[in-house]
């Protein structure tokens, strides 16, 4: 447990606050698909004197003194970077997802250009596209979605939109997708119309990292994603190009669309991604894969609606309309005992996103925790009484109490 003594003393109010929100995480069960629970040691790299330092540009290249050690935490988060992914060049330093999409558009692309990525209500991303976001504002984004009747991403029907679209990239990436991608047959596609491609491999990254699905990084060329999801390391991002790209993806990060790195950022993300290379992470992604497949076998078994009939990866969406309820409200019944869910959007949704049809489950941060198949079935149980009783406030506040005794059982990696 980390003592705050200085915290504590100085800002009380604060304190008490930070403490809450351990109790809460402490107590309830994630399964919110992109988040996650950090080790000590990334928790300590990000609370280091690293964040006092200016630093722009890249190592041997700084546009201020003084960065000589920072060089070498940079070299060293690229180094392991590269290592886990197969890339031939990686950049650390932009600050979050969305960020790293608009340094990759920025990158290969002019305002007005032609991109072709999947839709936000079928499981893509606000930055893939969205008329509300940078991403839709700047470019001209046409978009592809899954198959009416099997859920999946068929690439046949993305090679017709590309044929007679003819975009500049074609965007391969997903928030709400539960299925393996060959990523080369969508390099096929872009070949044959001429486009970059852009993988978005933020949910995935651990999975990939551990050798447990399909690694588009050599194969794409650019692919983009955050740090702090199956990956585990501290919130951030990084790009991973071929490195014939790499001065326009550099130039794209600093000083296209960020200033100073987060230093202390940085070196917490090369701590999770030493973590990321030992035997145990490839451990602990097939547990959360067998948790995932476990848990969508359960809501089936229960009579729950999963979009695509399953899921490959560390998430499945459930479609809540078979129970009679939306999405907003099986959110909102589950925070009420102790279960951090994410409302999703599903394919062609009759519902506006803020009360979607649908639940986006994930299994990560409870495989953190330690939990393995007999817990997530226990799990689904406690949703499912928790959904059969949303009315009766005792029948919750009971299941509230079994989900507390089962969260002590297995307590976070930063508690212990
Ligand atoms: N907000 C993230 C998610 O929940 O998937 C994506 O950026």
């Amino acid at each position: 447990m980390l003592s705050y003594e200085n915290l504590s003393g100085q800002d009380p109010e604060l304190y008490q606050l930070i403490k809450k929100e351990e109790e809460r995480q402490a107590d309830e069960i994630e399964l919110i698909a992109s988040e996650n629970y950090v080790s000590k040691a990334v928790l300590e790299a990000m609370g280091t004197v690293l964040t006092n330092k200016y630093s722009e540009g890249y190592a041997g290249k700084r546009y201020y003194g003084g960065n000589r050690v920072i060089d070498e935490v940079e070299i060293m988060a690229i180094e392991r970077a590269k290592k886990l992914f197969s890339a031939e060049h990686v950049n650390v330093q932009p600050l979050s997802g969305s960020p790293a999409n608009a340094a990759v558009y920025m990158a290969f692309l002019q305002p007005g250009d032609k991109i072709l990525g999947l839709k936000l209500d079928h499981g893509g991303h606000l930055s893939h596209g969205h008329p509300v976001n940078f991403s839709g504002m700047l470019y001209d984004f046409v978009q592809y979605g899954v198959n009416e009747k099997t859920g999946l991403i068929d690439p046949e029907e993305v090679r017709e939109i590309a044929l007679k679209e003819k975009p500049k990239m074609l965007v391969v990436g997903f928030s709400a997708y539960s299925r393996e991608v060959d990523w080369q047959k969508f390099q096929d596609i872009a070949d044959e119309v001429g486009a970059y491609t852009f993988a978005d491999i933020a949910h995935v990254a651990g999975l990939i990292a551990a050798g447990e699905m399909n690694n588009p990084v050599p194969v794409f060329d650019v692919v983009s994603t955050t740090t702090h999801k199956t990956l585990r390391g501290p919130r951030g991002a990084m790009i991973m190009c071929k490195e014939k790209y790499a001065k326009q993806i550099d130039k794209a990060v600093f000083p296209g669309m960020q200033g100073g790195p987060h230093d202390h950022i940085i070196a917490a993300k090369a701590v999770a991604f030493g973590e990321a290379l030992r035997p145990e992470f490839k451990e602990y992604v097939k547990q959360i894969m067998k948790n995932a497949k476990v848990m969508a076998e359960e809501f089936i078994a229960k009579g729950y609606k999963i979009i695509s009939g399953g899921t490959d990866n560390h998430l499945l969406v459930v479609d809540m309309a078979t129970k009679g309820i939306n999405g907003r409200e099986a959110e909102e019944i589950l925070d009420k005992v102790g279960i951090s869910v994410s409302r999703s959007t599903i394919p062609n949704d009759p519902n506006p996103p803020m009360k979607p049809s649908g639940v986006r489950f994930g299994t990560p941060a409870i495989t953190t925790r330690g939990m393995k198949e007999s817990e997530t079935k226990k799990i689904v149980e406690l949703i499912d009484k928790a959904i059969k009783n949303r009315g009766d406030e005792e029948a919750l506040s009971k299941i509230k109490q079994e989900v507390k005794e089962m969260c002590n059982k297995f307590p976070l990696p930063t508690s212990k």
